[in-house]
């Protein structure tokens, strides 16, 4: 037995199943301990990024951490934006970071760097020290930290970062597990002096635990008894709706657009959710998007029983029978000819299966939740940290995490490249994922962004960087060569038939929507 055996035995003995990985020569000892664990999936993706949005995507379907396998300093280098992701979604995952030995490491062989400066943007727990008699433990304890709601955006990200000796390293006995799953912690707000404090000029703001089916079936309730509003955050980590659920409204995205959302609000309860403040500084625009006589009120934070406390304060104002808004199935118009976002959209969700898992980015998924409430059951996971590239690397970890579902990743021309390599690993593993490209050929946000600058028009060398032409990216044979059957599509008749192809098919298929 050595040191890295007793650590993936441990992994296994917890319930972790699946590993994202991309290994160099410091994590060999690691993947011969995976060889003998059969029963512990081990899923190669060719590039880091890939690894950790997998894992982030797997996280959020399955509730409980996946592990990434990962190169030195570089590895987590690459691997960093979609951890950046998963910090803000809350999701659980396990690094383990091959490194040189401490002895090597001061050599400043050609591999060498800070790996834990990169670890801590990303990491609420890191260890770098461990010793083959303390990687077990050391890797339950990292399941612990992972399994722990942090207050704020510290995320629930652990790192082992793993040094070469203590992998190859003797190992006496494996240590017994105990992984400690501390309990959430509770909510001391004052419901009473709360319910005496709603009114119609209320909002109550989900988000985290907030945005749990139980929370919102109770915000819902409490919103419908005071005749106040309630809304989510813009990029809540997961949504699982449809037909029936109670309607909630959502933030939109441009501060100006959420400043006219508020307008008029006075009293904001923050369930899970933090104050709204605007996704990037403006010139003339205030970072914080409340009405500046509102008053904020926290009901429970991120890190703290929000359902709970959302249910206590409806038994508080005995609006258990109040019967909200729900989303009702409705039939739809069946577009045809040119097509749009919209139509795309629309199309996606009167096709879906009932259990969809739906993974967005930028470009122009986000135009399916709508129509979805109004057609089957789904499971939506949204972008959450603004750092595109998760959508395909999601879909993989959510189609691995529910085997039986129809997963889509909806990505922007632009998203899609920075993890292209999603698709090969989606082959490679027979997913059930229907990748589809909103193709307008740029960057068509930072268009708008750049507009927004007062210009009135989008110079030569500006364009240039916006714009994703010359050469134009074909995407359907991009997919072909990546083992993914592509289909490139322009009108309403051809992606309706492309897309019932599709969900026909076993394992994944790429669909290039020309707009
Ligand atoms: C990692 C990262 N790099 C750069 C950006 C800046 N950025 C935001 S949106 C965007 C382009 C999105 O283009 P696309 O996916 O094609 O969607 P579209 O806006 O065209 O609908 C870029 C580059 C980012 N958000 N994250
Ligand atoms: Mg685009």
């Amino acid at each position: 037995m050595n040191g890295a055996r007793s650590l993936i035995q441990s992994l296994v003995k917890a319930g972790i199943e699946v590993c994202f990985a991309n290994p160099g020569t410091s994590e060999m000892h690691l993947v011969q301990a995976m060889d003998a664990e059969p029963e512990f999936r081990g899923v190669l993706c060719l590039f880091e990024g890939v690894c950790t949005g997998a894992a982030d995507g797997y996280a959020r379907i399955a509730g409980k951490p996946a592990v990434t396998l990962l190169h030195l300093g570089p590895g987590l280098g690459n691997g960093i934006a979609n951890l950046h992701n998963a910090r803000r979604a809350g999701s659980p995952i396990i690094n383990l970071v091959g490194n040189h030995t401490q002895d090597h490491e001061k050599l400043d062989a050609p591999l060498t760097s800070d790996i834990e400066t990169l670890a801590k943007n990303v990491s609420r727990w890191i260890k770098t020290d461990s010793t083959a008699e303390s990687l077990a433990a050391d890797g339950l304890a990292a399941v612990s930290a992972v399994m722990q709601k942090a207050r704020g955006s510290k995320g629930q990200i652990a790192t082992l970062i793993i040094p070469a000796d203590a992998c190859w390293g003797p190992v006496t006995g494996v240590a017994p597990i105990t992984v400690a799953i501390p309990s959430l912690a509770q909510s001391n707000a004052d419901f009473a002096q709360i319910a005496e404090r709603l009114t119609a000029s209320s909002l109550i703001l989900l988000d985290k635990d907030g945005l749990l089916p139980a929370a919102r079936e109770a915000a819902a309730k409490i919103a419908k008894h005071v005749g106040c509003r309630v809304a989510m955050t813009a990029f809540p980590a997961r949504i699982d709706s449809g037909p029936g659920s109670p309607v909630i409204e959502r933030l939109p995205y441009f501060p100006e657009q959420v400043q006219k959302a508020l307008h008029g609000v006075d009293h904001i309860l923050l369930a899970g959710a933090s104050e709204p403040v605007s996704f990037f500084a403006y010139p003339e625009t205030p970072s914080k998007l409340a009405p500046a006589d509102c008053e904020r009120q926290v009901l429970a934070e991120g890190h703290q029983d929000v359902v709970l406390a959302l249910q206590s304060l409806m038994t508080e104002l005995q609006s258990d029978s109040a019967e909200p808004d729900r989303y009702q199935a409705a039939a739809f118009e069946v577009p045809t000819g040119k097509l749009t976002t919209r139509w795309v959209a629309t199309m996606i969700a009167q096709q879906m299966p009932e259990g969809s898992i739906l993974c967005g980015d930028s470009g122009g998924g986000a135009a399916v939740l709508g129509p979805a409430q109004q057609s089957s059951a789904h499971t939506w996971l949204n972008l959450t940290g603004g750092s595109i590239g998760q959508g395909g690397p999601a879909a993989i970890g959510a189609a691995i995490a529910a085997p039986n579902a129809q997963v889509f990743a909806l990505l922007g021309d632009g998203a899609s490249m920075y993890t292209i390599q999603a698709l090969w690993t989606q082959a490679r593993e027979c997913l059930a994922v229907i990748t589809v490209i909103f193709n307008n050929q740029r960057y068509g946000i930072l268009e708008t962004e750049y507009l927004r600058l007062g210009v009135n028009e989008i110079g030569q060398h500006a364009g240039a960087l916006f714009a994703l032409t010359e050469p134009n990216i074909q995407f359907a044979d991009l997919a072909s060569s990546l083992g993914v059957p592509g289909r490139r599509v322009d009108s309403c008749e051809d992606f309706q038939a492309v897309l019932a192809e599709a969900l026909h098919r076993t394992g994944p298929t790429l669909i290039e929507v020309m707009l």
